[in-house]
């Protein structure tokens, strides 16, 4: 049976990024879960999102706001298990051991790190560099074999597997199943409006560069009609957005948007303009995105009931954690 972890920070705003390449197959894995028998875990990593500064109120509130998105999104606490990573403290617990295991080496590697790192690494946080220690114990404390995420996060997912199998071979033990990164659909790599080269990123400083799940209609056709573009019309083929990145990046939104693959869309809209094709792609993301954040403003409006669904799914996490992290803790040599 799969075990299917996966986590957002709450880092700010919700994307959609982060809801194509992510949230939507939550939504996806939560169902067939329900319906083959296998447990589903998803988490808002608040422990993650500290790594660079986050403002104390803020932080609640962005991780309300996520939990809110999830719930709207589609996740359902009576069916898949939502919490937020601070309460449940074997993450943390396990990615000590996980600093013993990794090595130096493996961490600079990271393409994250060296992005959010930037020139001046010696000034960044220690967490930041250790983040795929504990993203590692996120998914390994649950035994989870299948990770939903957006193609940026396969080399972490790849790190995972590597902290799994040296601890297995350290020990001389068959104990941390080796994950697999699931990444599919039209948008696991969502790009900036206003760049082709750069992920659509929550902490991108221009707004313009990215929808969020809170934008309403009036901001998300402005975004959409400013998204840079080229001059020449859609091509008819997915061979025709070769080298136009930006055109690509659009066409793949309204895909993945519209439950269709790039070729469907093309035979539809090829030889069409922007000026004709932008409209259209902002009134489907409008009619997609507005129930999802009418439905978010409702949830907010009972943080109480937030926190509780919040703690709820904390116990239910916790249940599968802590055998996995005492079993951790006998194999290493730790007296109980
Ligand atoms: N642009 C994207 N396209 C597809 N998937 C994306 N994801 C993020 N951006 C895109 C996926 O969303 C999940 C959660 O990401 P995260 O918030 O934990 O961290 P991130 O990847 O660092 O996201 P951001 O938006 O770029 O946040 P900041 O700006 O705070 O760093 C992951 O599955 C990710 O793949």
């Amino acid at each position: 049976q799969p075990r299917v972890f996966s986590g957002i920070q709450p880092s700010g705003g919700l994307t959609l990024g982060n809801y194509l390449g992510a949230m939507r197959r939550f939504v996806d894995w939560q169902d067939k879960g329900l319906n083959d028998g296998f447990e589903t875990i998803f988490c808002m990593v608040d422990l993650h999102a500290i790594t660079v500064w986050q403002d104390p109120e803020a932080l609640r509130r962005q991780t309300r706001e996520l939990a809110a998105g999830y719930i709207a999104s589609g996740l359902d606490p009576a069916k898949a298990i939502l919490f937020n990573q601070s309460q449940v403290h074997e993450h943390t617990q396990l990615a000590w051991i996980f600093n013993c295991i990794a090595r130096m080496g493996w961490m600079q590697r990271m393409t994250q790190w060296k992005d959010k790192a930037g020139k001046n690494q010696q000034n960044a946080s220690l967490g930041l560099f250790a983040y795929p220690s504990l993203m590692a114990a996120d998914i390994l404390v649950y035994h989870a074999t299948h990770v939903p995420v957006g193609e940026d996060q396969k080399q972490h997912i790849e790190l995972t597997r590597d902290i799994a199998i040296k601890f297995n071979n350290d020990y001389g033990v068959d104990f941390f199943p080796v994950t697999e990164p699931v990444i599919e659909g039209a948008a696991t790599r969502v790009m900036s409006l206003r760049d082709g080269s750069k992920k659509m990123s929550k902490s991108d400083p221009s707004d313009m560069a990215r929808i969020n799940m809170t934008d309403d209609a009036d901001a998300i056709a402005q975004k959409i009609r400013k998204a840079r573009t080229d001059p020449e019309a859609l091509p008819s083929e997915a061979d025709g957005l070769e080298g136009r990145a930006e055109a690509r990046n659009l066409v793949n939104i309204y895909a993945a948007l519209a439950d269709q693959t790039v070729d469907q869309v093309l035979a539809d809209v090829g030889g069409k303009q922007f000026s004709e094709f932008k409209p259209m792609l902002a009134e489907l993301a409008v009619a997609k995105l507005s129930p999802i954040s009418t439905e978010m403003a409702r949830l907010m409006e009972a943080p109480d009931e937030i926190d509780a669904i919040l703690r709820n799914g904390a116990e239910r996490a916790r249940a599968i954690a802590a055998p996995v992290l005492k079993k951790t803790y006998d194999i290493v040599g730790m007296i109980r």
